[in-house]
């Protein structure tokens, strides 16, 4: 196993693994979490997902995130084997996420990356800076981390993510990428979103689906660029809301439930709850 990737397949010390996982991501900006996820869980959080959103595929400007040729995030709904806590927000993910965004960090999304058929080598990019302009970013702590699950095999055909490791701490892309994952469904990526990196072409014939979830400090808000502002970024279905404990609800804040064919903000369903008057 390379230096990039943790195991955390059943049997093998979990607080070591996210020990060390914190390591590599403090270290190289990036980290491969092997075995997190049952593969059977993930194949039918896929099915559910294939069955409730049939239009992930379709290139939709209005409705999906999109500013990549080939490349889109769709809205996806979180309900049925999508909210099992061990995809929606695995446990030795949530706790790396402490470490590094801090105990009330907030779940700021989570959709669909969808790689289509022909899809380019992407241009290499961080996920979002705070202060593009300054020598001072590379110095601050972790603003931001993408977690990427995906639902089929990223390998040379389907498109991997490509990485230029440590490019968190000096905020520049130099040459070629030098680590490019192949990333099983079960298994996932981490990354710190200063970190620059590309999608790869999608060589074959299907789409490649990857649940894309962004947690965030929680003062951090994306403004940049102004699309991604636009779309529905982070939907729960009503009764999975109801039915998280009160820290998992506050984390979610920002999500908007779906209750039927009404959309209602989680942080005033949260502030009823609370009996805050906004
Ligand atoms: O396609 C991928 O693997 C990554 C895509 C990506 O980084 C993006 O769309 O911002």
């Amino acid at each position: 196993m390379s230096d990039e990737r943790v195991s955390f397949a059943p049997g093998v010390d979990r607080e070591a693994a996210i020990e060390q996982a914190l390591t590599v991501l403090r270290r190289e900006g990036v980290v491969v979490l092997d075995d997190l996820v049952d593969p059977a869980l993930l194949a039918r959080a896929k099915a559910e997902i294939e069955e409730n959103e049939p239009d992930h595929a379709r290139v939709d400007p209005v409705r999906n995130y999109g500013p990549y040729k080939g490349r889109h995030t769709a809205p996806m709904c979180v309900q049925g084997t999508l909210a099992d806590r061990a995809i929606f927000l695995p446990k030795p993910i949530e706790k790396i996420a402490i470490e590094m965004l801090g105990n009330n960090f907030l779940v700021d999304s989570m959709g669909l990356l969808v790689s289509l058929p022909g899809a380019e080598d992407q241009r290499g990019h961080p996920d979002g800076t705070l202060f593009p302009e300054v020598r001072i970013e590379p110095m601050l702590p972790c603003f931001a981390l993408a977690f990427s699950m995906p639902l089929v095999p990223m390998d040379e055909v389907s498109g991997r993510t490509a990485f230029w490791r440590r490019s968190h701490r000096t905020m520049e892309a130099k040459g070629e990428h030098d680590y490019a994952p192949v990333v099983a469904p079960g298994s996932a990526i981490l990354w710190d979103f200063r970190t620059w990196h590309c999608g790869l072409a999608n060589r074959g014939e299907r789409t490649r689906p990857v649940i894309y979830s962004v947690f965030s400090r929680y003062w951090w808000v994306e403004i940049h660029p102004p699309v991604a502002t636009k779309y529905e970024k982070f939907l729960i279905a009503r009764d999975v809301y109801d039915q998280f404990p009160p820290k998992l609800q506050r984390r979610v804040g920002r999500a908007k439930l779906v209750d039927g064919d009404q959309l209602v903000s989680a942080y005033e369903v949260g502030c009823g709850a609370i009996g805050v008057d906004l």
